[in-house]
């Protein structure tokens, strides 16, 4: 099982909700094409105070701004062709019975108490922060992440974090891979050492969120803390807990993809709300840092914000996958550019892999009766491209398992790279009078070069690795990683469909500027 976060539901979808989704796609797919039973979820996060303000602002209920903003994260989800199999709207009947649950599960492990809370609040983080954390700028406080802070006082239910600080610390030790990468690992462990406060989670002065169930206690209805709701939607979403059907075999998860700044309430909060539930934990949280545009946050009052429906119009959609993948280092902060990313699909897209595809296959048309030209006798040259792009295939599965796209793709493109050299070394077109048999050996060679780094890129690139395999002639139950060694190799004269262009090269157009 792997997830994205879930994003909040009171705004549109960004290029940082996109990128984080082509890269969980990416890594499920991956997953799935070497043989793995994978659950790919995404979901909604539609409770909570900053939800009930924006809809406030622009006129409509909480739940009319929460289908709004679903059914544009539906859309995008299909247009980054990153379909998840199965996406959990926090406002869901199942959602609520599973966050009741895990609530009684706490409070019968004795980490509730009632308490008061007197403190301060940023809305914008749905966040509590200590004093010591805050800064103040013309007589406001402000979050350490630039949001403005609120006093809040209110009876408050609190879960005893404290109670956990030493038990986290022994799980981050025997499990030195659970927040990764390791440079968010460690400040992790350091914000653990300094000790950890117990947690404020229900609030009394709104009401768009789950209730939690009256208690003699209590003197106001309570609803729960929005990351208690919104962490437990990846529980909701294989069953575990409460419908214990199919999918509960997927808990607990494999990995949860987030961005940077919600690592505490990843790495902290849910293992330990889980551990008192006695519930399983993930098994890794897989951080991404964050995108900015041309090195600017991305915000609407920087009037930078390029929605990724645009950019997908603009470039394609493997284009931006490929360039997200590519470009940006998985767990730092990248930078998109316009001309950053036209150099990516001129330079590797459309010469190197589109290139290289093209004029290898229309000189198999038109020479070679359009089938699999015969392979002949092989020189060693042969042979090394062969074997260079089998191991690409290995080189991306343990880069991929240390959750390095960029790693990955950059072996695949090394070796895109060296079969150019090739094919250029040998020059087949010189052969084509002189030794037409060796013509069609290097032919079949970087025919069958092509479909080996074909296969290993379908996870980043589906739509172009599925018509150059179509191209290729290979049928669509030999794609699984599984086929791409020796044993399904290109056969002598098999038939092959016309050649097509896979990635034509971005060409200016007038009003495209930057
Ligand atoms: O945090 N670049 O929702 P969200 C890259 N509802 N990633 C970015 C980004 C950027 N510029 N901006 C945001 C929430 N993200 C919560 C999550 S999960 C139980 C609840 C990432 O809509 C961000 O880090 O603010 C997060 O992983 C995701 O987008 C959703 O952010």
């Amino acid at each position: 099982m792997i997830s994205t976060a879930i994003p909040y539901a009171n705004g549109a979808p960004h290029i940082g909700h996109a990128y984080e989704r082509i890269a969980t796609d990416a890594f499920a797919r991956f997953k799935r094409l070497d043989g793995f039973d994978v659950l790919f979820v995404t979901g909604m996060d539609e409770h909570g105070q900053k939800m009930q303000r924006t809809a406030e602002k622009e006129g409509l209920t909480p739940q009319g701004l929460a289908d709004r903003t679903a059914a544009q994260f539906a859309r995008m989800g299909e247009a980054l062709n990153a379909r998840a199999d199965d996406i959990v709207r926090t406002t869901q009947a199942r959602h609520k019975e599973t966050v009741l649950d895990i609530w009684r599960r706490m409070e019968a492990n004795g980490d509730l108490y009632l308490s008061k809370y007197s403190g301060w609040y940023s809305v914008r983080d749905e966040a509590y922060y200590d004093e010591g954390e805050l800064t103040e700028r013309d007589g406001r406080k402000f979050a350490p992440t630039g949001t403005p802070v609120e006093w809040v006082e209110e009876e408050s239910w609190f879960f005893r974090l404290s109670a956990y600080a030493e038990k986290l610390l022994a799980h981050y030790e025997a499990h030195p891979d659970f927040i990764t990468p390791e440079h968010y690992r460690n400040e992790i462990v350091a914000f653990v050492k300094r000790g950890l406060s117990d947690l404020s989670v229900s609030r009394t002065t709104f009401d768009w969120g789950i209730p939690i169930p009256p208690s003699p206690e209590t003197t106001a209805s309570h609803v729960m803390y929005v990351w208690v709701d919104a962490l437990t939607n990846y529980i909701t979403a294989t069953g575990w807990l409460t419908v214990q059907g199919d999918r509960a075999r997927f808990w607990p998860a494999d990995a949860h993809v987030i961005g940077k700044d919600i690592t505490r309430f990843h790495a902290i909060y849910w293992p330990a709300f889980l551990m008192s539930a006695g519930a399983p934990l993930p098994k890794q949280i897989v951080v991404h840092g964050f995108l900015f545009s041309r090195g600017e946050k991305m915000s609407k009052s920087l009037g930078n914000v390029v929605g990724p429906h645009e950019l997908i119009e603009r470039y394609g959609v493997d284009q931006l996958r490929y360039f997200f993948l590519r470009e940006i280092p998985f767990g730092q902060d990248g930078n998109y550019s316009h001309e950053a990313i036209v150099n990516r699909i001129n330079a590797d897209l459309a010469n190197d892999l589109g290139n290289l595809a093209q004029r290898s296959l229309s000189m198999i048309a038109k020479n070679c009766a359009g089938a699999v030209p015969a392979k002949g006798d092989l020189t060693d040259a042969d042979r090394d491209i062969l074997a260079q792009a089998s191991a690409a295939l290995e080189k991306a599965r343990a880069a991929m398992d240390d959750y390095a796209p960029h790693h990955a793709l950059a072996e695949i493109f090394r070796v895109v790279a060296e079969a150019n050299r090739y094919f250029a070394g040998e020059e087949p077109w010189a052969k084509k009078k002189t030794d037409p048999a060796r013509m069609a050996t290097v032919l079949h060679v970087t025919a069958e070069t092509l479909r080996r780094l074909a296969i290993p890129l379908q996870p980043f690139i589906p739509e172009a690795a599925a018509k150059l395999l179509d191209l290729l002639g290979v049928g669509p139950d030999a794609r699984d990683f599984v086929h791409a060694g020796d044993a399904d190799a290109l056969q002598d004269g098999a038939p092959l469909p016309p050649p097509a262009p896979i990635f034509p090269r971005f060409v200016e157009a007038e009003e495209v500027t930057d």
